[in-house]
């Protein structure tokens, strides 16, 4: 709203349209991120438009996701990956030097711009008073080949910090009790702003690690304002250069507001299998921990892992317990391992992992049948750690560090004192895991390996769509059940055909056989359907099966886009309460489609089945409408002149 931070980025960086809250406005994208598992996609997409240079002003490709390398397939990814951005002019970073949303917190993300990454937690560096949006990876592909990005403005939402931070309570806690409040649909639709006096309190990477999570509330984006903290994490990162100083105006209007007090937070944890399902420490004490997992983009950063490794320092990893520990970056581990926590740690009984995802993303570290898991990440969904007998609780650091202690889940204030961390002035930064690519690209190819297939890409959309519903499922299905994702299927990011075998996976393990069998169809779906990653997969797959739309009763945003981009229609009831007399395998047909879109009505669906109708509404805009028509925004992007 009107001189909130939000829109004063988008104001400074708007090519199209008018800033204000539902309209459709086009943005300049300074910056791009993509990381393994879904770049490889970003950079076949890319190839497939045919461009030189990109238009942005930075952009990089991170290798994070998949270093397992079990099989040649990883290897061949990132080799692919590395040559594509030679080729088109992107910074490439080596599996090893740490996730990327760390990685760009440190190295590249500038206050006041913007940052479009091909992954949901891409809004990281909005603690660094960035507008920072995770996206499928076309829209990031796009975004590198035309320099912009549509999307309807959304509502703005403040959220008030006062008060300061008891002992022992961190960032982690504050944004947990924030999910308890908001619960993981509480974003959708917003840009959650971050102001008041309490702000003061927290680090830079403590503002990062409550705007990674935002993520998890549906959010679009969360950002912080860009004040001394900014200035000085900076420059120890020794790029003053790149400080500006902003705040929103103090007559700043919102669409909401909320107040929060960290005086009234305490520590927190999520239980399985939701990050919402948040309650405080002390209500599950006592709960016996097999596995603890440090690290991931919520959880890694230098300030994390030291305290981590303080707590830790001369105490012993409970003999019952596995602590693994993965830093956020290469700077972070070599810091650690020149001031002696490293050794602290190793000394502890900690496993350590090479800076990468990890376990946070299922490759590797899967813990034993029916283990509890406690993990500083942002996600717990069931089987995502690749086990579906686990129990995966969210914590902070802190939490962490004193259960791996204990064996079972602790207030970490019975630890005693709480450890302090000094930040030192500057912190160390080496860039030999970064290739910058070269001055002279000419001549240069990609390099493609066997495991690399080409996307499935749609036909123009028909007036008529018909044929069954092949699965019809509950509220706030995540990505990770339509395309689950580990260390076996992670390698396959590439391959679609291989993919599509899981789909639902973790729901049925026949929808492949049922797609084939009725030669494609329809999904129908709950509330918040899509919620969690931004991989375009949990689209693309269903678009290789024969997918034709999606029925839901809401979409979490990123995938609704995703479904949009593949030219799959997302349409949700208009009446939700009808849901309830739809069952998988009914006959449904839907006509005049085109027409309807069109001219803005409703889509009438007919269950045959059933012998009844339903209408059904097509929240998108013109331009989205456009790009159905086209049969996904590949074919719609190619035809565009710049
Ligand atoms: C995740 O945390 O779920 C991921 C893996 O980082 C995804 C991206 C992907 O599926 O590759 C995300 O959050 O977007
Ligand atoms: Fe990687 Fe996990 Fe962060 Fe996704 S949430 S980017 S898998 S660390």
């Amino acid at each position: 709203m009107k001189g909130s931070l939000t829109y004063k980025i988008f104001e400074k960086n708007l090519l199209l349209g008018t800033v204000a809250q539902g309209n459709e406005i086009s943005i300049k994208v300074n910056q791009t991120l993509t990381q393994d598992s879904t770049g490889t996609m970003v950079y076949l997409q890319l190839e497939a438009m045919g461009i030189r240079d990109i238009k942005t002003d930075l952009s990089v490709a991170y290798v994070d996701h998949n270093t397992l390398q079990s099989g040649f397939e990883n290897a061949d990814d990132h080799e692919f990956i590395k040559s594509a951005a030679a080729k088109y002019g992107i910074i490439y970073s080596k599996p090893g030097n740490g996730i990327c949303h760390q990685l760009h917190l440190e190295r590249f993300a500038k206050p006041g711009g913007v940052l479009l990454g091909s992954d949901s937690h891409t809004p990281t560096c909005g603690g660094l008073g960035m507008i920072s949006i995770g996206s499928g990876g076309l829209d990031v592909a796009v975004a590198m080949a035309k320099g912009y990005y549509y999307l309807k403005v959304p509502k703005v939402l403040n959220i008030e910090i006062v008060g300061k931070l008891n002992p022992w309570v961190s960032a982690k806690d504050v944004i947990l009790f924030i999910l308890k409040e908001l619960s993981v649909k509480g974003g959708v639709g917003y840009i959650l702003e971050y102001s008041g006096e309490g702000i003061k309190e927290l680090s830079l990477t403590d503002r990062a690690t409550i705007t990674n999570m935002g993520a998890e509330l549906g959010a679009t984006t969360s950002i912080f304002p860009s004040d001394e903290v900014t200035r000085d994490f900076l420059s120890k990162q020794g790029r003053e250069e790149d400080f500006v100083e902003l705040f929103a105006d103090e007559e700043a209007v919102y669409d909401k507001k909320i107040r929060i007090d960290l005086g009234d937070i305490k520590p927190m944890v999520a239980r399985p299998h939701s990050p919402d399902n948040v309650t405080l420490v002390k209500d599950v004490e006592k709960l016996k921990v097999d596995q603890v997992a440090i690290g991931s983009c919520t959880n890694s950063s230098y300030t994390d892992l030291m305290k981590v490794a303080k707590i830790l320092r001369g105490k012993r990893v409970h003999p019952e317990v596995s602590l693994v520990i993965s830093p956020g970056s290469s700077n972070i581990l070599k810091m650690m391992a020149d001031n002696g926590a490293l050794g602290d740690l190793i000394s502890s009984g900690a496993r350590i992992l090479e800076a990468s995802c990890g376990p946070c993303i299922g490759m590797g570290q899967t813990p034993k049948t029916e283990a509890v898991s406690l993990r500083t990440f942002n996600r717990n969904f069931k089987g995502r750690c690749g086990s579906k007998s686990a129990d995966v609780y969210l914590v902070s650091p802190e939490t962490a560090a004193v259960s791996t202690i204990t064996g079972y889940l602790t207030e970490p204030s019975t630890f005693g004192e709480m450890p302090s961390v000094e930040i030192p002035d500057k912190f160390q930064v080496y860039k030999n895991y970064f290739i910058y690519p070269p001055r002279n690209r000419d001549g240069l190819e990609v390099v493609m390996g066997p495991n690399i297939k080409t996307f499935p890409v749609n036909d123009d959309l028909s007036e008529t769509l018909k044929g069954k519903v092949l699965i019809k499922t509950g509220d706030n299905i995540t990505t990770d059940d339509i395309m689950p994702s580990n260390a076996k299927l992670l390698p396959f990011r590439s391959n679609i055909p291989e993919l599509s075998k899981y789909c639902f996976g973790t729901i049925v393990d026949d929808f492949q056989k049922r797609a084939k069998e009725n030669g494609g169809g329809f999904i129908i779906g709950g509330e918040n359907y899509g919620q969690g990653s931004s991989r375009e997969h949990a689209a693309l797959v269903p678009l290789y099966l024969g997918i034709k739309a999606v029925v839901a009763k809401s979409f979490a945003r990123i995938h609704r886009a995703n479904l949009i981009n593949c030219g799959i229609v997302p349409l949700v009831f208009k009446n939700i309460d009808i849901y309830n007399s739809f069952d998988e395998f009914d006959e449904i047909e839907m006509i005049k489609v085109k027409e309807s879109l069109s001219t803005d009505s409703e889509i009438c669906l007919v269950n045959k089945t059933k012998g009844i109708t339903a209408n059904l509404i097509f929240e998108g805009s013109r331009r989205d409408v456009d790009i159905l028509k086209a049969g996904g925004y590949l074919n719609y992007a190619n035809k565009l002149k710049d």
